[in-house]
């Protein structure tokens, strides 16, 4: 029998800080008072816009957040400042990215019952990478003692389903045995704390994925990749201009829009559909309904567009237990928020059991994995 690929393991690290609205909101509001009293002139005379208030209800009920991790606290809640404030390290030490990597990593493989030895390729993917090179996967690699071949990839929120899709395409295509798939997400330094509407939606974390196939997988707890799905469709409704080019521009490299910044109602409005029709086709491909569906690991950036997305495709809303939110208190991971939902979410199901995995974003970016339970 020609061999499955397969997931066989997946890790997950969280910072030891944590921040919850109320604490954010707070140092926030300070932070607005504070800047409408310094340019009252201003704003009184010509036209700057005073900063409004933010409130903890309106976040959790807006976007089903109540806290989010950060990798370092210090710095984001004191209002002369208003970023993390991350020491630099050393060319000699290990980078903040690798490090979060690491350790996701380490989980992974001891739930895959593998070792570096076993592995062949790896892959860092996520939003953001903290330098262009060497490659962060080239130094998780190297400090985890992996022989073959490491890239970095950026998809935004898809980062961690369209590496997915490579590591599934190596293993099918013979050029790698064994895949491991990180994604160390560090949005707190491009996170504009002092923007009212987008100060609360990200926080910071890594996992991590092992893909093989069936010759080589002997975990407990072991998922098929039926097959993928990608799509791409470019908007400019979610954007950073963060980049290396600013310095030959004579443009400030901190500025505004080189944050995170969106159309957050466009989004919804225009990813939601999108992500309906995608995973139907997904699904259609197989002959398969959203009823043989038992499990939906959804990316999470907003509680909303989940249960609208759940509600299109079942007909009804999904429970926690079909469709988990991690929300809560992890908030928008980027890329990594569907892989939590499966790492917390999975060792439930039963052998014959089918789940999806979707992420949605910036991009705009769709990619799905159908996967089932072995
Ligand atoms: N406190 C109080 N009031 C607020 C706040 C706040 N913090 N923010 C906005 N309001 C106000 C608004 O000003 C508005 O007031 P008014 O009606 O008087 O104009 C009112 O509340 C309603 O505002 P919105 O219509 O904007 O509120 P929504 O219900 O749409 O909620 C959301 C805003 C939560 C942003 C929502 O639109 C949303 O989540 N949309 C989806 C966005 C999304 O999924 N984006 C994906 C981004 S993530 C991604 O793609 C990865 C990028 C790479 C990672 C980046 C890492 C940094």
């Amino acid at each position: 029998m020609t061999p499955s690929v397969v997931i066989s393991g997946s890790g997950l690290w969280k910072p030891a800080h944590s921040i919850s609205n109320e604490e954010l909101v707070l140092a926030y509001n300070a932070y607005a008072e504070q800047f409408n009293k310094q340019y009252q002139k201003e704003i009184e005379e010509s036209g700057l816009k005073p900063k409004p208030l933010s409130s903890a209800e309106f976040i959790e009920k807006a976007s089903g957040i109540k806290s989010r991790y950060v990798y370092i606290k210090d710095g984001v809640l004191d209002i002369d400042r208003m970023r993390p404030n991350i020491p630099e390290r050393s060319e000699d030490e290990l980078s903040d990215q690798a490090e979060m990597a690491i350790y996701a990593a380490k989980d992974a493989l001891k739930a895959a019952n593998k070792t570096s030895e076993d592995i062949d390729v790896v892959i860092v993917s996520c939003a953001y990478t903290q330098r262009s090179y060497p490659a962060l996967a080239i130094e998780v690699q190297g400090a985890l003692g992996i022989k073959g071949f490491a890239f970095d990839m950026l998809v935004a929120c898809s980062a961690a389903t369209f590496a997915l899709h490579r590591a599934y395409e190596m293993i099918s295509a013979g050029t790698a045995k064994a895949v491991l798939v990180i994604n160390p997400e560090l949005t707190s330094p491009q996170v504009n704390y002092c923007d009212r509407d987008s100060h609360f939606i990200f926080g910071d974390v890594a996992t991590a994925i092992i893909v093989e196939n069936t010759d080589t997988a002997d975990s407990e707890h072991v998922f098929e990749i039926m097959s993928t799905k990608a799509v791409t469709q470019y908007s400019n409704n979610i954007r950073s201009n963060f980049g290396y080019v600013s310095r030959a521009n004579d443009a400030d490299p901190f500025a505004e829009d080189k944050l995170f910044h969106q159309q957050g109602r466009k989004v919804f409005k225009e990813v939601c559909p999108m992500a309906v029709d995608h995973i139907s086709e997904h699904l259609a491909r197989h002959e398969l309904s959203s009823g043989d569906v038992s499990r939906w690991w959804l990316h999470q950036a907003n509680i909303n567009m989940n249960t609208l997305i759940g509600r299109k495709l079942l007909g009804k809303q999904p429970t926690f237990e079909e469709a988990p939110i991690v929300l809560d208190t992890f908030a928008n991971t980027a890329s990594a928020g569907s892989i939590i939902a499966f790492y917390l979410h999975h060792k439930d199901l039963q052998s014959g059991d089918i789940g999806l995995l979707c992420s949605f974003g910036a991009g705009y970016s769709i990619g799905s994995l159908l996967l089932k339970k072995l």
